[in-house]
């Protein structure tokens, strides 16, 4: 069906967040691999890694260029790091580990983040592709896999062909036409988030416009990876990920829209995935 014909409200269709169980240790909450920051874009993987942990992750790696181990670890010493120069088998060996896959923040769009991209790829993992991910997507042979992208308008155009104003004169038509084209769940960013699964068009009226800051995106993708690595399905988890990241925005807006950081919505994606 259209998406305008079966477009829910996020909060009557999103189930309540499963509470841990008594026992659980950090091998039975997810463990992720975030993969991306290129020079210069250290900060979008640190982000997207934290919030991956945030959402209750167990065990979060970032995957970057191994200059960035000292700036990741130092600022979040909760993660773990692998510095990749060259994509080789270690890659794959490395993306086995995970139980889900985050990649795109900070990537950048040369050979190094498309090698990475095609080992994601290969790797059949659950995984979440934001940012430069989505930009390499376009000219990668291989498509409609079980993944959730998360573009923004800038990026869902890029995808697309076609230009920013088409995809913002009717959203509902822009992600199912990303859906046709890439599969997977779609969650086309920007004020009225739309999940889409290729069934249900979820509208999500959430956030502010204190979210348009550079890395709030960054840290939408790591929940989404977080919860997909806790056992929630792609639909279930971007969802969730989205209510959470905006409700998180609407807290922190609490002391004004304007200066809100993406690492402000931290606390409060932790109090909420303790609360919904
Ligand atoms: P315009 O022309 O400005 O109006 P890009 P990016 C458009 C990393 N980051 N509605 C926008 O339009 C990311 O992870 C690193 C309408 C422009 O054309 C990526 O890897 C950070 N239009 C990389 O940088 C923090 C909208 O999209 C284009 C729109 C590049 O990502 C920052 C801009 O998009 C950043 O996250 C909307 N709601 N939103 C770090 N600390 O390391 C966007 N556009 O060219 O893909 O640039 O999103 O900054
Ligand atoms: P990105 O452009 O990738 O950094 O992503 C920005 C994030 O902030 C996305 O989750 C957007 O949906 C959200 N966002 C940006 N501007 C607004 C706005 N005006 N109202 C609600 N959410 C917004
Ligand atoms: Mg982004």
């Amino acid at each position: 069906p259209e998406p305008s014909a079966t477009q829910i409200v996020c909060n009557q269709c999103i189930k309540a967040l499963v509470p841990r169980k008594r026992d659980a240790h950090k091998g039975d909450c997810g463990k992720v691999s975030v993969i991306g920051g290129d020079y210069g874009m250290a900060g979008a993987v640190r982000l997207a890694a934290e919030g991956c942990l945030r959402s209750g992750a167990g065990l979060v790696t970032v995957i970057s260029r191994p200059e960035h181990q000292l700036i990741v670890s130092a600022t979040r010493p909760e993660l773990m790091f692998w510095g990749c120069e060259l994509v080789d088998m270690e890659v794959y060996l490395r993306l086995g580990w995970a139980s889900a896959l985050v990649i795109g923040p900070g990537l950048g769009t040369d050979d190094w983040g498309y090698n990475l991209l095609k080992a994601v790829d290969l790797s059949d993992k659950p995984c979440v592709i934001d940012a430069d991910g989505l930009n390499l997507l376009k000219d990668m042979p291989m498509r409609q896999k079980d993944w959730i992208l998360t573009p923004h308008p800038g990026e869902a155009a890029r995808l697309l062909d076609i230009s920013i104003e088409e995809i913002e004169q009717d959203r509902f038509k822009a992600v199912s036409l990303l859906h046709q084209e890439y599969g997977g769940v779609i969650v086309l960013k920007g004020a009225g988030t739309l999940i889409y699964d290729g069934n249900k068009c979820v509208v999500a009226p959430v956030g502010n416009p204190g979210l348009a800051s550079g890395g709030c995106g960054d840290v939408l993708a790591g929940v989404i990876g977080g919860l997909v690595a806790q056992g929630y399905s792609s639909m279930e988890a971007a969802c969730l990920a989205v209510v959470i990241h905006g409700g998180a925005a609407d807290l922190a807006a609490r002391m004004g829209e304007r200066g809100m950081l993406a690492s402000d919505l931290m606390p409060y994606i932790r109090q909420l995935v303790n609360e919904i």
